[in-house]
This record gives structure tokens, sequence and C-alpha cells, in this order.
């Protein structure tokens, strides 16, 4: 398509949406508002920098082993910044604790800003804000399948050390880059077979994240989230931090509460927690995904629960206190085009969201006229919003429909190959 073609698209596709209340101006004014947090541990299975054989443990797992893997900060930034240039709209990027960038071998209660410098600066340059998270899983110290719920209080210490020291390092992006840093606690806690004692490691967690939690930090520049799980690979039998006890941690501490497409049953969703939580929870972070039959963390699709999620935070005018974070990690693929499926897709649906014709849809179940309110869901899914989205990524600069294959299929020939 010409340039001239996508905006000729993009006028016809503003009228049909003008017969439908829809303004396409305010809809992509608003999608370039809204960040999408893109995590970088898509470009490494989830490796991290610490040491480079380190087994990835915790109850999750990436498959496959195509080639190019990021070994480095340096080539782990070169192929966001490949995967970023692809992408339009605001990002942030979401790091790990093991992805900092130093020369020495840092312990994990020991990390510091200084560690992270480098990350600053090139966000910095990059236009991005920082989200992070303290990395409880892939050492020693978690190979009880245990960490701030672990009966020994010394590895409990440490482990409430690192939660520390990360919040520090969270803090610190906030205040460079001028937006608050989301800093995600998830942790693998559970057990393979039938607990007898469920409820003393849900103390011991609840005592833990209280300690390593209890100095106050400004919100200008670092939130903490406490993310729920339902089972992990050798965790099947209980997992400590379950859904009933992260959102009563939220709701009583007053931190956000972060949702996982992947982390429920296999027929809950997501998208119908986040009206009930966010009643009760000031903000969410969501870890967008697409679990096939369990927690597999592929890549975001535009389906059926992505378009709904992100329909759910628009309809109830909940953009700001939402952050939209991505969580997927597929090593059977190019992991550039894995960044830029998942988060043009995730864009894509909040797009369609934001295209909907929702005033009507309201006014139709207002009059108890679900015919009307059924019959005009259907047809909005077929309303030209690809036209809409055509035309925000030529405004943009960034590949228009599949054009962006090319980009990084010449890279991976011409870099990742030589890997
Ligand atoms: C694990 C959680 C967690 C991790 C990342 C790496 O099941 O979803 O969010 O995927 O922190
Ligand atoms: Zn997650």
């Amino acid at each position: 398509m010409s340039k001239e073609q996508v905006i000729s698209a993009y006028q016809q596709a503003k009228q049909v949406f003008e017969k439908y209340g829809v303004d396409t101006e305010k809809a992509l004014e608003t999608l370039k508002s809204v960040p999408i947090s893109i995590h970088c541990w898509q470009g490494d299975d989830v490796k991290g920098f610490e040491s480079p054989d380190v087994a990835l443990t915790g109850g999750i797992q990436t498959t496959g082993n195509y080639p190019g893997a990021a070994r480095t900060p340096t080539e782990l930034r070169a192929d966001m910044e490949k995967a970023l240039s692809l992408i339009p709209g605001k990002k942030r990027v979401n790091l790990h604790a093991i992805y900092l960038d130093t020369d020495e071998s840092v312990e994990r209660d020991q990390i510091k800003p200084e560690h992270f410098a480098r990350w600053v600066e090139w966000a910095k340059a990059q236009d991005l804000g920082l989200d992070f998270n303290p990395t409880f899983f892939s050492h020693p110290k978690s190979d009880d399948g245990l960490t701030l719920s672990h009966p020994d209080e010394e590895i409990r210490e440490f482990w409430i050390n690192h939660l520390k020291a990360s919040r520090k390092v969270s803090e610190y992006f906030g205040r460079e880059l001028g937006s608050p840093s989301f800093m995600n606690i998830w942790i693998p806690d559970g057990m393979k077979d039938q607990p007898v004692d469920r409820l003393g490691p849900r103390q011991r967690l609840a005592d833990s994240l209280d300690k390593g939690l209890a100095e106050k930090i400004d919100t200008a520049y670092h939130v903490d989230a406490v993310e729920s799980k339902l089972f992990g690979i050798g965790a099947e039998a209980y997992t400590v931090g379950s859904n009933e006890f992260y959102l009563a941690y939220a709701s009583t501490r007053g931190t956000a509460l972060c949702l996982d497409a992947g982390h429920f049953h296999p027929t809950e969703v997501i998208s119908d927690k986040i009206s009930a939580c966010s009643l009760f929870v000031k903000n969410l972070q969501l870890h967008v995904t697409r679990p096939i039959r369990w927690d597999s963390d592929h890549v975001v699709a535009f389906d059926d629960e992505t378009q709904a999620i992100m329909r759910e935070i628009v309809r109830n005018e909940l953009l700001d206190r939402v952050a939209i974070g991505l969580d997927f990690f597929d090593a059977s693929i190019n992991r550039i085009a894995a960044w830029v499926i998942g988060t043009r897709n995730a864009q894509k649906a909040l797009l369609k969201a934001l295209l909907e014709p929702t005033a009507q849809l309201k006014a139709a179940e207002a009059s108890f006229d679900y015919t009307t309110r059924l019959g005009l869901m259907e047809e909005a899914h077929s309303l030209p919003w690809s036209a809409v989205w055509d035309y925000y990524c030529q405004q943009n600069d960034v590949a228009v429909g599949f054009d962006w294959i090319k980009d990084v299929k010449d890279y991976e020939a011409t870099i990742l190959e030589v890997r």
C-alpha cells in the first residue's frame, strides 16, 4: 500500500466510525499516550546476565532453541532497539534484577542502582520508561522451592534484603526517568505435593512482605505490585502466593495488584477481574500473555481475551490506573519478531477498544435492549479499525502491516545468525 492509499483508507474509516459516534482522532491520541511495558526477558529466554550457564528455575519454562538469543546486556539492548523501531507509540521496558549490567558479580541482596546505570542511560536515549522486578528464582537460595516463605529465617532474610535492594533500584528508575517504575513481586514459592501446613508459609510470606516493603517510597517514582499464581512446574499442589492471598494483601497494604492472564484456572479470565479489583485496589498491573493449556507464556495474540482485557480498561475508564505490561517467552521463533507481534497485538486490541461505539452499547444495555447490544457489539468487530491502525503506524514512522518482517529477517541474517 502506498502512503496515499493508507491515508485515503483512513479517511473513509474515519467517516464510518463517525456514524457510530466514534472519534478516530481522539482514539489515536489516547492510543499514543498509553505506554506498553515490554519485558526484556523474551530476548534471552529468561536467563539474565548473572552467569552464562544459569538454569531457569521457579516452575517457569522456555522451550525452543531458535538461534540468536542475546548473551549480553549490549546485545539485548540492540535487539530491543530493533523491536522498538517496529512498534509505534509510547513504550516502557521491564527489567528483572538478573539483567544487571556490571563487570563484577553481585549477589542479589547487594544490587544497587549503579548496577543498572547503563540501562538508565539507554532508556533516556531511547525515550523509554523502565519497570523492575526482583528475581526470586534461578538461584541456589530458591532451590527448596521457597523464598520469602521459607521456614529458615536466614533464607527469608536474604530474600527480604533482595526485595529492599530492588525497591531502591526501582525508585532510581522512576527518579531518573520521570515516571513511576512498577516493581512487580512474583515469587515461585509452592509445593509439588500436598502440604500439611498451608497456613504457615502464607503467614511467613505476609510477614516477609511487610518487612521488605516497610520503607515508604514516593509513588511518583516507585509502585510495588504483587502477582498471584495458581501453580507452576514442580509446584502443582500448592502456591503460597495465591489469588486470594495477594488480592487481600494488595487491598489491605495499598500495593498494586498484578494480574497475569496465565495464572488462573483455564476458563477463568483476567478481563473479568479488572472491574472487581479496581474497586478495592488503586493500581493494577497486567501481565498480558497467552496461556495454551497451562501458563505457557505464548506470544500475545489478537485473540478474544486480549481484546476483552483492553475493552475492560477502556470501557471502565481505567487507563490511568492500569499499567499494561507483557509477559511471554517463546524460544522457538525469532525473539525480536515475538516482541513485535505480541506488542503490536496488545496495541491493536487497545485501539479496537478505543474505537468501540461504547456510548451506543451502554445506551442499549441501559434500556434493556439486549438485541441491539449484541447486534452492535458483533458488527463493531468488523468496522474498519485496521485502516486506523495502518494509518497510526504510518504516522509514527513504523512499518505498516506485515512490512516489519523484512527488517526482522535482515537483522536475523546479519546479526543473530552470526552470534
Ligand atoms: C511467572 C510469572 C512472572 C514471570 C516473570 C519472568 O509465572 O508470570 O511474572 O513470568 O517475572
Ligand atoms: Zn507474570
